[in-house]
């Protein structure tokens, strides 16, 4: 851990939306009187009816409610489209690159709109309305960002699901949210592969029910249409490109995503329309500091909650020119997100560790041969970064001249929690320092739930306080979005992660404290990994831990006991890694499987995962007390047979 700090240049300040005295001032201001505080932001957004109430919220166990602008209407469409009509409707909305680095394509607020009103009216000429719930299984393509808009045009919720996800994945995804209707493409190329998205939404449609499908032709390779298809661009050709906006309350749901925890299925993460919109857009202006004009590039998926807020809901509502891009970072080279940035002049840049990590393996001149010199600002989302891969993106690619924001955030907080504000922050290597506007931070003590006073300090790291850009509730289970987040720490809410304080009182990620790991930024719960492997007819019990992971940030090591008679060779191997992936998709792949004749368990037959996490670490050392174990030798057989791979 590095404590060497990195203030912003004079230049940077002056001209930055936020310095360190306005953060001050603003920050004590936000959590003083929240009220004032959001009552003065509301400006940023276009309501057809203005909130008089601004806050009302309760983290109370007993009796957990988060409702901001309560009686507010708007509309997202409006916010993120016709509002900037008239002063900017020939300004770039969206630059798409397309996997093919030879294609890319400038879409204009007008062009936008245009595109935005039809595809609503398609959704309405399919029979989607209000409050219907519409699944997104699409690549990086502009039809991502219209078919958003358009559900939020009428009112209708979209739940994106990413498309790397398996057929499996997805009909648990569209059954899960009862969807009206699919809207995915023909095929998706990523890196020169194409991905058959619609013959996977058939696949899916085997387990999930016939539901209506509309595919966007991408490649025009032949899928298949049956009667429950439709064709996107017959439909758009006929669709008139007015469409009335549905005004919606501030509470109405916006969209819901999935997301894994520590036990059971992935929970539907609820977001709503006001405060998520407001969140979105005010952290995308002031941690990025976006200024009028600029070009902003966020490299996320759609598919997650980072594509939301800040390839599309943020950016757009700001009126901003946002890069979507199609592909991976190293097709065709490992030069390719430089390429993009040279190509199309990036001011903004926004991506995860595990991206740096791997590009600063191939070496700097596939970042030297580019001209970087527009870029101003480099973020990083989606896991800790180390002080190596941060001193390199410092250095390599924003030349000592670009601050460093390292958002801490999660698919439950809309937008950024903690994160250096660039005109504001001194940065320091590793670390999320500082909260957001309004954002309260606490350590507490994992045992007592005690919170802890000193600065000082590691613990696990909870909210004081409700914020506008908060989940409201688990689609369909409130009482798992209560039990899940308040029931642990009473009073608070608990993001799942440890935290370490420093003398400053910059936050320090350490990571999740609880059964779930995180993999190149995607989050995973090893309960869902553990649920697919005892699927397989061959496996009796599965144990799931991650492990520190060079590139990746950490791995899937898998533990599995097999049925009686069975017996473990590399086939069986290759067969459930490859029986993973097809229940789950390919960023579930495990990286190590090993056999074990028994998992170490209490006398109460909890699997002792501190254990199994240790072995795959390698770490025997620190085993700890093994002498709660049913049968404690099962630790040396697992110490034995560790990574026989
Ligand atoms: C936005 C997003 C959330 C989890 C979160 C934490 C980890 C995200 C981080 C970070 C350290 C950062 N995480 N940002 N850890 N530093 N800057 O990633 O949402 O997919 O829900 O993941 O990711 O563990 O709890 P999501």
């Amino acid at each position: 851990m590095s404590d060497t700090t990195y203030p912003p240049s004079d230049e940077f300040v002056k001209n930055a939306h936020v310095d360190a005295a306005k953060y001050k001032e603003m920050y004590e201001a936000s959590v003083n009187d929240p009220e004032a505080f959001w009552k003065g932001q509301m400006g940023r957004l276009d309501w057809s009816r203005t909130p008089t109430k601004i806050k009302n919220t309760s983290f109370d166990y007993h009796n957990v409610s988060i409702k901001w602008f309560e009686d507010g209407e708007l509309n997202v469409s409006v916010n993120c489209v016709d509002r900037h009509l008239a002063k900017r409707g020939d300004q770039t909305a969206i630059i798409w690159e397309s996997d093919d680095p030879n294609v890319d394509m400038h879409i204009t607020y007008n062009e936008l709109s245009e595109k935005v009103n039809k595809f609503a009216n398609v959704l309405k000429g399919l029979g989607v309305g209000k409050g219907d719930r519409v699944v997104l299984y699409l690549p990086m393509i502009p039809e991502a960002a219209y078919a958003m808009l358009a559900c939020t045009r009428i009112g209708a919720i979209h739940s994106i699901v990413f498309a790397g996800f398996s057929p499996e994945a997805l009909a648990a995804r569209v059954s899960g949210c009862d969807a009206k209707l699919i809207i995915t493409a023909d095929e998706a190329p990523r890196g020169g592969r194409a991905t058959p998205l619609k013959k996977n939404v058939d696949k899916a449609r085997e387990h999930c029910g016939d539901v209506a499908t509309l595919v966007v032709e991408r490649t025009g390779a032949d899928v298949g249409m049956g009667d429950r298809d439709h064709g996107y661009t017959a439909l758009m050709a006929d669709a008139s490109a007015q469409c009335a906006p549905e005004p919606m309350n501030a509470e109405d749901p916006l969209f819901i995503l999935y997301t894994s925890g520590s036990t059971g299925a992935p929970k539907g993460v609820v977001h709503t329309t006001g405060g998520y919109l407001l969140y979105a857009a005010m952290t995308h202006e002031i941690t990025f500091d976006y200024h009028d004009g600029d070009v902003y590039w966020c490299t996320a998926d759609v598919g997650w909650v980072t594509g939301h807020s800040y390839i599309v809901y943020g950016p757009l509502a700001n009126g901003a020119t946002t890069l979507m891009f199609e592909g991976v970072p190293t097709y065709p080279d490992a030069g390719r997100f430089w390429a993009v940035c040279e190509k199309h002049k990036v001011n903004q840049f926004y991506t995860a560790p595990t991206a740096i990590r791997a590009l600063m393996g191939q070496g700097n001149e596939w970042v030297t041969k580019y001209d970087l010199s527009d870029l101003k600002v480099l973020g990083t989302v989606g896991e800790p970064i180390n002080p190596e891969a941060w001193n390199w993106y410092n250095e390599v690619v924003g030349k000592g001249n670009c601050p460093i924001v390292d958002t801490w955030w999660q698919t439950e907080t809309g937008g950024h929690l903690l994160t250096p504000l660039p005109g504001a922050t001194a940065t320091k290597p590793g670390s999320a320092t500082t909260p957001f506007f309004g954002v309260q931070p606490v350590v507490l003590d994992p045992q007592s739930g005690a919170e802890i006073k000193e600065t000082e300090c590691e613990g696990v790291l909870c909210i004081a306080d409700s914020w506008p850009g908060q989940m409201r509730t688990v689609y369909g289970d409130h009482e798992r979005f209560v039990k899940t987040y308040f029931s642990d720490y009473k009073g608070y809410y608990f993001s799942g992660d440890g935290c370490r304080r420093d003398a400053d009182g910059y936050y320090w990620i350490t990571g999740r404290v609880d059964d779930v790991i995180n993999v190149s930024g995607h989050r995973m719960g090893t309960a869902e990994v553990e649920s697919a492997l005892v699927a397989h007819s061959k496996v009796a019990e599965a144990a799931v831990v991650g492990f520190p992971h060079d590139i990746k940030g950490q791995g899937i090591y898998c533990y599995v006991t097999l049925m009686e008679g069975e017996e473990y060779t590399d086939e069986l191997k290759t067969e459930l890694r490859n029986w993973v992936r097809q229940e789950i998709g390919p960023i579930a792949s495990p990286d190590y499987i090993q056999w074990a004749p028994g998992l170490p368990k209490t006398r109460s037959g909890k699997i002792m995962r501190r254990i199994l996490r240790k072995i795959a670490e390698n770490d025997y050392g620190a085993l700890g007390d093994t002498s709660t174990l049913a049968d404690p030798s099962v630790v040396d057989d697992l110490i034995a047979n560790r990574k026989q791979d």
